[in-house]
């Protein structure tokens, strides 16, 4: 990729562009951008071997951002009538350590949190793990990938031993005989990955889709499985169960790669078909086709999103699929295997280095003697000083204001008053904090809510790594320079350190200075970088983890010879499958289902700014079958309200025959009246601290055309 580039900045020798990753999704699309800053313009990199030059409408248009007239140009300090006046840098980073000493004084070290978020760098997500446990003492940190991924994260580790998305490249895609995409709406969410799909199918594969909506990724199916939200456990548990009865198994694999298999053969013999079609919705014929497709592949590929992971059980969902693909013996063999599809640009690496509650740096965990001892050392304090876990992002946000709660918070990279289930409620729980600083480009709707608002520089002014959906390690590169004014991060949380009197422990004047120091933090643990180096980024396609050693080429495919369990081998795990946390009833009748659309990323604050994204989704809108749109006198563009437990939201009706009759999506890109949020259902996996994003139940009605120009 980067051969023509001069790798110490990142320019073509004959041309004024920088090659970089986009500020988006987990695919990190390699891009060229080209100057000056008021004239960016953008281009898809064809020699970066993820996208090929692809992009999405997000990637191209990623530099309106740059230049936005709303973008955060000083610190602000909400003064006493509520409204936010400019104050300058050595103000508020005073007015920041005064009250984040008052409030630990006051409460006690734990009295502060901080949240993080997976479009933060490597850099700057190890950054604020040790920023908290050092700098501020607290063991209060983790970060909204709790919303995102954390269920195939505990499902991975728990099935393999380890938690790496894709354990693969994602060119191993076209190798399988069959992929099962399961809760992806690919299409939308990472067009350019759908390359390896249709390249899939040219070769005479098949691709399988499970979603309850006919999404214009399930459109391009095979096999497309239209389930009841919320019963993939059974689903999937219902295909095994055909597998086995038809003796479609890869034996010598289940002898001699994985163990409990006889636990869950056992288990699945109550998932028989009829039983499977009453829970799901999906007919016999189809399970049984499906099963065969799987079945006598020579190799298949099951990947899981949001869909099936976002859920009381997604864990369990998850544990269930990853049961198929041992039955068949694919983790581990060429053109098959199990992964997640990973979401945020930085959604891998960012759950790897520290900023989630239970964590230290190389994906460790922060009760492990021998981490601690280690990680003390790198930082240079005593073992005794680290922090022990802390809450989960949900749990943290609850605790605000709270006896024996938080009552200070620094957020740095997610807008929860949109994102966070229950929006309604958390946005009262976050002004329940008695201090708030939020780090932010533009002023969110959780910005807002603070005391303090820091602005930060973006993508393209600033060095980094991110790490891909496949665990590829890639470099962000600065294409201008910061504007007057305006910090990274890391410099911010250094400036910060150094007013707390923690300065000695946060002096780094570049980012390769902080890689460099969490590679070597991550040296022995299971997300090992410490071979990797901005140069060896560099010189390869990025850099696959675990790379334990300069030497070391980086490792595209896992769990080839074992697993990195005690055992060596794969875990089954037997999973009942369970009813949603709410399932539909009298007074709410239908099942929500919520997530995303093409032109829109997450909470918004950075694309509802784009133009060019607004022209193509400026509104959210509310799916909803024909014949339910009937029942209810609701015609296809008008307004109608949804009501669940929560509270409403009123949206334009999008009339399709592509949803099930018992259920209505809603995209979550939106805050205000026509935020989804305010409708979800913050139930957790008690694993993963998942909420329940994808099910619950809800009820709809005609609203006048005024409520929708309240918005
Ligand atoms: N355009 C765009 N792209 C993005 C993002 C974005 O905000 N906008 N965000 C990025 C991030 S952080 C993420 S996590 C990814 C998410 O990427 P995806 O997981 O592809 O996105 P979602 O739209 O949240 O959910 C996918 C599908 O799950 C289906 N679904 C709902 N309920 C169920 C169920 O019970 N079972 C199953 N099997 N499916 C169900 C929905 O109908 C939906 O089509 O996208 C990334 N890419
Ligand atoms: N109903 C519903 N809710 C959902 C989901 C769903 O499917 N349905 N999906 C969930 C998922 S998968 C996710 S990942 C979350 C995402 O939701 P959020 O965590 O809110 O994600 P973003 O909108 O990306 O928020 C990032 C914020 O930080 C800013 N930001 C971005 N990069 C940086 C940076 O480098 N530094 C700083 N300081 N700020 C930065 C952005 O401007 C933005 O305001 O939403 C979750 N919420
Ligand atoms: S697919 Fe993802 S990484 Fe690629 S351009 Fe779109 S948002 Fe950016
Ligand atoms: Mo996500």
């Amino acid at each position: 990729m980067q051969n023509s580039v001069d790798p110490q900045v990142g320019w073509a020798p004959d041309q004024h562009k920088v090659a970089t990753h986009c500020p988006y999704c987990a695919l990190q699309c390699g891009m060229y951008i080209s100057g000056p800053r008021e004239e960016a313009t953008i281009g898809g990199n064809p020699r970066f071997p993820v996208n090929n030059g692809r992009m999405c409408i997000k990637g191209w248009h990623a530099a309106a951002t740059l230049q936005h007239p709303e973008r955060l140009r000083t610190p602000l300090r909400r003064a006493a009538d509520g409204t936010f006046e400019p104050i300058s840098w050595k103000e508020a980073l005073a007015t920041i350590a005064d009250n984040f000493r008052r409030v630990q004084t006051h409460y006690g070290k734990d009295a502060l949190g901080v949240l993080g978020g997976g479009s933060l760098t490597n850099e700057k997500a190890y950054l604020l793990g040790k920023f908290a446990r050092v700098a501020l003492g607290t063991s209060q940190i983790d970060y909204n990938g709790r919303f995102c991924m954390s269920s195939a994260a505990t499902a991975g580790q728990a099935a393999f031993g380890l938690d790496r998305g894709l354990p693969f490249p994602v060119s191993d895609i076209p190798q399988a005989d069959v992929v099962m995409l399961v809760g992806s709406n690919a299409a939308e969410t990472m067009p350019p990955l759908m390359q390896y799909f249709e390249s899939q199918r040219r070769q005479g594969g098949y691709l399988i889709v499970v979603d309850p909506r006919a999404s214009i990724t399930a459109q391009t199916a095979t096999v497309y499985l239209r389930l009841t939200p919320g019963t993939d456990a059974a689903l999937a548990n219902g295909i095994l169960h055909i597998l086995i009865r038809e003796g479609w198994l890869d034996y010598q694999y289940i002898q001699q790669r994985t163990t409990d298999f006889e636990r869950v053969k056992a288990n699945v013999a109550l998932y028989w078909p009829e039983r499977v079609e009453r829970i799901t919705g999906i007919a016999e014929a189809q399970l049984f086709q499906v099963a065969r497709m799987l079945g006598e592949a020579r190799s298949a590929i099951i990947l899981t999103a949001r869909g099936a992971e976002q859920q009381h059980q997604g864990v369990h969902n998850v544990l269930s699929y990853i049961n198929i693909a041992l039955a068949l013996g694919l983790v581990g063999r060429s053109g098959s295997g199990y992964g997640c599809l990973t979401g945020q640009g930085n959604g891998q690496g960012g759950r790897e280095h520290g900023q989630k509650a239970d964590q230290l740096p190389g994906y460790r965990h922060i009760t492990d003697p021998i981490a601690r001892r280690h990680i003390a050392g790198v930082w240079g304090v005593a073992e005794e000083m680290l922090p022990g876990p802390g809450r989960s992002a949900y749990e943290m946000l609850e605790a605000l204001g709270r006896p024996d709660g938080i009552y200070a918070l620094l957020i740095m990279g997610t807008n929860l008053a949109v994102s966070a289930p229950n929006a309604l409620h958390i946005q009262e729980r976050l002004r329940a904090a008695e201090f708030m600083v939020v780090v932010d480009f533009f002023l969110s709707e959780t910005a807002r809510l603070a005391d303090v608002v820091l602005p930060a520089t973006q993508w393209a002014e600033e060095e980094g790594t991110i790490t891909n959906l496949e665990g590829r390690v890639l470099r962000r590169r600065r294409a201008f320079p910061a504007p007057q004014g305006i910090y990274t991060d890391s410099e911010i949380l250094c400036m910060l350190a150094a007013t707390m009197g923690k300065g000695d422990y946060f002096s780094y004047t570049e980012a390769s200075q902080i890689f460099d120091e969490l590679a070597r933090a991550s040296a022995g643990g299971p997300a090992d970088y410490a071979g990797i180096s901005y140069e060896k980024i560099d010189e390869q396609d990025g850099v696959f983890w675990p790379c334990p050693s300069t030497e070391h080429p980086g490792m595209p495919r896992l769990f080839q010879e074992r697993f990195p369990t005690p055992s060596g081998r794969a875990r089954f795990h037997a999973i009942t499958h369970q009813a949603s946390a709410e399932e539909p009833d009298a007074t709410y009748p239908l099942y929500l289902t919520t997530g995303r659309v093409l032109a829109q990323y997450q909470s918004g604050t950075q694309t509802r700014r784009v133009e060019q994204l607004n022209a193509s989704a400026s509104q959210p809108w509310l799916e909803v079958h024909p014949t339910t749109a009937g029942t209810y006198g609701i015609t296809d563009g008008e307004p109608v309200q949804a009501t669940t437990r929560r509270g409403s939201a009123v949206f334009r009706a999008k009339v399709t025959g592509a949803i099930r009759e018992d259920t209505i999506f809603v995209p979550f890109h939106w805050g205000g009246q026509q935020s989804a949020n305010r409708l979800t259902n913050p139930a957790l996996d008690p694993e993963s601290r998942m909420p329940e994003f994808k099910v619950c139940a809800v009820r709809i009605e005609r609203a006048n055309a005024s409520s929708i120009m309240e918005v």
